[in-house]
């Protein structure tokens, strides 16, 4: 695993919002995370829980990706890999925090032929607000230009607000808030399996459908700066603990948000 950052890699992600790593897994490494995570998403599968977006097949949603949440919860091997600390201190270090916590894991599948994921920001569904949260993507199939790979609006993370736009199924949805980001060039980030895609939470992204006849495979997980506080907004708490605590308190909870990586521990 490529986690050692160069200065420029971090000021890459400061500046743009957004860091591709190239081949970040080594070969043995993916094949790891490739198995792994079509187990755990098989399991998911077969169990039919609300953890997974696949109850309407035929739903436009369920065909952007299948989507199967909190991975960690329920396949020790996956809890390993997200919680590897040398990549804890990388992806802190990446977002510029002493600490980090895991908010969700989950992989994307975007099937054969399926449709593409809308342009939106991720912080604004979760359940606290920081400008420095950040989602790691990795490409479990060499991720092309022809099956859906990740674009992204440079910058946007520096200029976004917390409004939500609901992920539908119109591509453009998110300039009827953010007119001005019309006309910022997108990147488009095709990159081979094992690869890494790091996007701050704010920056804005979507992906094109997928064109081609095999899935496309993303393990992915999003961090939260360690310290960050409920906002009143469920996303994807647990119904007890959501219910135990009240906007202001730190999301600090070892099961729900466990800790990855704090400088000094
Ligand atoms: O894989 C995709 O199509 C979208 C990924 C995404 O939105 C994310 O990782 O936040
Ligand atoms: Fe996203």
């Amino acid at each position: 695993m490529k986690s050692v950052l160069s200065q420029e890699q971090i000021d890459t992600y400061n500046q743009d919002g957004f860091l591709v790593i190239p081949n970040f897994l080594e070969h043995s490494e993916l094949e790891t995370w490739r198995n792994w995570t079509q187990e755990a998403v098989d399991q998911r599968l077969a169990a039919s829980g609300p953890l997974s977006n696949q109850a309407d097949p035929d739903n436009f949603y369920a065909q952007v990706f299948i989507q199967c949440l909190k991975l960690a919860d329920t396949h020790p091997g996956m809890r390993s890999l997200l919680l590897n600390p040398e990549l804890g201190e990388m992806i802190a270090t990446l977002a510029g925090t002493d600490g980090i916590r895991i908010w969700h894991d989950q992989a994307l599948f975007k099937p054969p032929f399926g449709n593409p994921t809308a342009w939106h920001l991720d912080v604004p569904y979760w359940s606290f607000q920081a400008r420095n949260a950040i989602s790691m993507w990795i490409a479990l199939d060499d991720a092309t230009l022809s099956n859906g790979c990740m674009y992204y609006l440079p910058g946007t993370h520096l200029k976004a607000s917390f409004d939500n736009v609901g992920i539908g199924q119109n591509m453009a949805a998110l300039f009827k808030v953010y007119p001005e980001w019309r006309s910022i060039e997108p990147v488009a980030c095709p990159c081979p399996a094992g690869s890494a895609v790091f996007h701050n939470g704010l920056t804005a992204h979507g992906a094109g459908a997928n064109m081609t006849n095999r899935p496309r495979r993303a393990m992915t997980c999003a961090y939260m700066p360690d310290g960050s506080t409920f906002n009143g907004t469920r996303n994807v708490l647990p119904e007890v603990y959501f219910n135990s605590i009240k906007p202001g308190d730190v999301l600090n909870d070892p099961v729900v948000n466990p800790l990855v990586w704090k400088k000094g521990e």
